[in-house]
């Protein structure tokens, strides 16, 4: 079977990869990314500078999932730009994601600007959903500062870019978050980030089980699984077709990697169980979505995008 995917004009030899922020905050991530079997890599969310972070513990795994409250904690879009440079002068055939995340729309411009005047030619993945900042909202919930943003952007940026969104949770808000996005030149959109400002505590110890922003944070991996199919099969109904999907968020097996493509996704990233298991899971989930896909008689994932069936 063929797990290959294309994105705009570019070919991707397998639909999946990490999701932004699991495993990929430095070299070591990367080159372990690159010599895996995932069709591509994101890199960590960068700021203009190196950041710290928020402090620990802020991260906590679960049985099935795990909440988080980085803080954004990177090395700065320099160190990024920089991997991303050497890898595609190594491997010109190559797209990549590079994913950044600004505090301000200042630093998003200035940041994109460095991308737009170096020889970067993949594809920038716009954070508008960073949930773990303290004090700074989550971009994306804010329909009238998106088109802002997105046409102070597309003013001057013109290489391919998609933007990271929040989940939304009502049917409203896809029409709205749609037709922002469909009045711009977007590449693709990548849904969805971490469910934010979840809460997890620990009964015993009556404590919550993260120390940033009094426990608040984004939850991953099973339970947003139903989320992530919405929010997947929303938008694919709404956006224009030039804008493809890339579908995040409760991907553990085959089963829900067939399912994300089932609602749309062109591309799968994996976040919360690639953390889990690291890149050895792009060999099991190729397997097992290869092992769906050859039992149902389908070749390529385009015998299946986007192809859910309702009771209608
Ligand atoms: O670094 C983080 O706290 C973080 C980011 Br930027 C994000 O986009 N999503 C997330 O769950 N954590």
């Amino acid at each position: 079977t063929d797990l290959s995917t294309t994105i705009a004009d570019r070919t991707f030899s397998n639909c999946m990869m990490n999701a932004a922020g699991v495993r990929c905050a430095d070299e070591n991530d990367l080159n372990q990314l690159i010599a895996s079997p995932a069709g591509a890599y994101v890199t960590k969310s960068a700021t203009p500078n190196v950041r710290e972070g928020n402090p620990e513990p802020r991260m906590k795994s679960l049985p099935g999932g795990c909440i988080n409250s980085m803080g954004l904690p990177n090395h700065g879009l320099d160190y990024y730009l920089d991997f991303v440079l050497k890898d595609q002068a190594a491997r010109p055939d190559k797209t990549n994601l590079l994913s950044i995340a600004g505090t301000t729309l200042e630093d998003n411009l200035a940041m994109l600007h460095k991308v737009a005047d170096s020889d970067f030619n993949g594809f920038v993945e716009l954070n508008l959903s960073c949930p773990n900042v303290p004090g700074k909202p989550q971009v994306g919930y804010d329909f009238d500062r998106v088109r802002e943003i997105l046409t102070q952007v597309f003013a001057f940026y013109d290489k391919p870019l998609g933007v990271k969104l929040p989940p939304y949770f009502d049917l409203v808000h896809f029409d709205q978050i749609a037709a922002v996005l469909n009045d711009f030149p977007l590449t693709f959109v990548n849904s969805i980030n971490s469910v934010g400002n979840g809460l997890v505590i620990d009964p015993n110890a009556e404590r919550v089980a993260i120390k940033p922003k009094g426990g608040f944070g984004g939850i991953g991996g099973t339970f947003i699984k139903p989320t992530a199919l919405a929010n997947v099969r929303g938008l694919s109904l709404r956006l224009k077709p030039e804008i493809a999907i890339i579908g995040t968020g409760g991907v553990m097996n085959g089963t829900d990697v067939f399912e994300h493509i089932l609602c749309g996704a062109s591309m799968v990233q994996v976040g919360t169980q690639f953390g889990f298991e690291g890149t050895r899971i792009f060999k099991r989930l190729s397997k097992e979505l290869s092992a769906i896909m050859a039992a149902k008689g389908y070749q390529s994932i385009d015998d299946f995008k986007g192809k859910l069936k309702t009771f209608d």
